[in-house]
């Protein structure tokens, strides 16, 4: 298969879709707060996100959604506190409550497509869906995924309306860095990629990683954001391809061509404690962070909110060193550097450049950062000492359990009309009203007929809780794509069919799938589930690059109540 601009073309027009009709309203938010969703200049210092934390067990607090378009015509998103903080981050021990009351203050779309998503009684907010509809994930927590806590399928808070959410954050829950989004099926990218999102620690990891105490404690937003339209990002001097998407650190944009990367001070020599979240909505990043052109270590202590090698029960975990940590969108990685010498003349924190496949996005090398050294304080937290961990951690001993089922699932995209319910190509148009040429994205059970996400169609698997089982999810397509479930982790068994061996295993929430190229046997991963916890109720697994989770690649699971 060659590639075909429309594959692409048809979803950037959609993107583009909503950020016109966005721009429409542009104006009267302008002119009435020159305030919404700032944003600071290309090349300034990265400064952390503002920090809420809990207190007696509780976290209370309201957002603000709102939508502005900045000085290059992009459309931004963003939940912002009543006193002002933008994309706080959540602070909050395992056994905390997060008391979280949203009121959506963008403007409804006149005339805008808007599509029912619930009837009658299972509604959760609003029952319609519009453009201007959101909702929050909590993505990685091990919640439960009923209306008011991390539910998403139908929970919907539409323009002008307010909507409470009581996170119970288990008791259970590995200490590490979490994040939330919005997550309305159909404009999950644009919201994501217009900045709506935050960062969230679940404390404790000193108990388990005791090596982090003491450390300067550093938070990182990686985002992606809308190509600037004024910057011409293919010339003499960059005669690269330029990437699909910009991108930000800490809000800081990392436009390209890139002349002017973050500046990012720390003190010479010094050790800090980095947790890094990747909250694009579309772009792969391949981390690293290098001192005159030569990786530095990267000594990992936790993934995707789950400290490394602690999945044993034993509570210790296990320092992984690495010089690039590859994470999908959604993905996080919390690791200690130590910053350069006086004597490096170089110093950057930069994403290498991502091979998606021939039909993947593109995503060249970008620097984030450059390091400047200071004597100044630096204005970080500091982590606290180390105390042994007490408290059982979530999935513990999950290796040695028997699956009780082995499943297997697949990506897989058609190029055609939209189709619902059958993966032929079709001339009908009753999917979103949408009749034009489109790339179809599923995620299938094997045996089953490729479908695109709709909410009110049963789930694609059932299972019980108490259940432990094995996915095998293989790519059929040409291009990358990342396997993210909603509520629970799972512990990586084997890439492509080799066994990842027993003391490097981790549990993620989001794991890249491989791209098919073609002649070979498709990639897989193959990964255990855990469906031992109190969760239970119907919830989601999905691409994570989120253009393709909008465009159809998602589906349900249900996991009945133990009998
Ligand atoms: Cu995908």
């Amino acid at each position: 298969m060659t590639r075909s601009p429309y594959t692409k073309w048809d979803l950037i027009l959609r993107g583009l879709g909503f950020a016109l009709v966005f721009a429409l309203l542009a104006p009267v938010q302008a002119l009435a707060d020159q305030t919404v969703c700032p944003r600071p200049a290309a090349g300034s210092t990265v400064t952390p996100p503002p920090d809420l934390a809990a207190h007696d067990g509780k976290l209370n607090l309201h957002f603000n959604y709102y939508t502005a378009i900045d000085d290059a015509g992009r459309t931004l998103f963003c939940f912002v506190t009543d006193h002002g903080k933008q994309s706080p981050t959540l602070h909050v021990n395992p056994g905390d409550k997060i008391f979280l009351t949203v009121t959506n203050m963008v403007p409804d779309v006149p005339g805008a497509p808007a599509e029912v998503v619930s009837n009658g009684q299972d509604a959760c907010g609003s029952a319609t869906m519009t453009l201007s509809s959101v909702n929050v994930h909590f993505h990685g927590t091990n919640t439960a995924p009923v209306c008011h806590s991390d539910e998403t399928i139908r929970t919907l808070i539409n323009s002008g309306e307010s909507f409470t959410y009581q996170i119970q954050i288990p008791k259970d829950e590995p200490p590490g860095l979490y994040w939330y989004h919005p997550h309305v099926h159909g404009t999950s990218s644009v919201a994501v990629d217009g900045g709506a999102s935050g960062a969230i620690v679940v404390e404790g990891i000193e108990k388990v990683q005791p090596a982090v105490s003491g450390l300067p404690e550093r938070v990182l937003v990686l985002r992606d954001q809308p190509l600037n339209p004024n910057v011409p990002v293919l010339t003499q001097s960059h005669p690269v391809t330029p990437p699909f998407w910009d991108a930000s650190i800490n809000y800081v944009p990392i436009v390209y061509p890139v002349d002017k990367p973050a500046v990012l001070k720390m003190h010479a020599g010094e050790k800090e404690f980095w947790r890094v979240t990747n909250s694009s909505a579309n772009t792969v990043m391949d981390i690293q962070l290098t001192y005159d052109h030569v990786q530095q270590p990267l000594q990992i202590v936790a993934l995707d909110g789950v400290p490394t090698g602690s999945h044993d029960g034993k509570q210790e975990g296990v320092i992984v060193t690495q010089h690039d940590i590859l994470l999908p969108p959604a993905g996080r990685a919390e690791f200690m550097v130590t910053a350069p010498t006086a004597e490096v003349k170089n110093a950057m924190f930069s994403t290498l450049a991502i091979d998606s496949g021939p039909l993947g996005d593109s995503l060249p090398f970008r620097p984030f950062a450059t390091i400047a050294l200071t004597k100044d304080a630096l204005g970080l937290p500091v982590m606290p000492k180390a105390r042994k961990a007490t408290d059982p951690e979530r999935f513990a001993g999950l290796e040695k359990i028997k699956p009780s089922a082995q499943r297997h699932l697949y990506f897989s995209e058609t190029f055609g009309h939209a189709v619902h319910g059958d993966a032929k190509l079709e001339t009908g148009n009753e999917a979103h009203g949408r009749g034009a040429l489109r790339v179809n994205f599923f995620i299938t059970v094997k045996g089953d007929k490729p479908k695109l996400f709709d909410p009110n169609d049963p789930p694609a698997i059932t299972t019980t809780q108490g259940a432990v089982e094995d996915w095998t999810i293989q790519n059929r397509a040409p291009e990358v794509h990342e396997f993210h479930i909603h509520q629970v982790h799972f512990l990586l068994l084997a890439v492509n069919g080799v066994p990842v061996p027993a003391e490097q295993r981790q549990l993620y929430d989001t794991f890249q799938v491989g791209y098919w190229d073609q002649v070979g046997p498709y990639p897989s991963i193959k990964v255990r589930m855990d469906f031992r916890g109190p969760t239970v109720g119907d919830f989601v697994y999905h691409c994570h690059i989120l253009q393709h989770e909008d465009a159809g690649m998602m589906a349900k699971i249900r996991v009945l109540p133990k009998q």
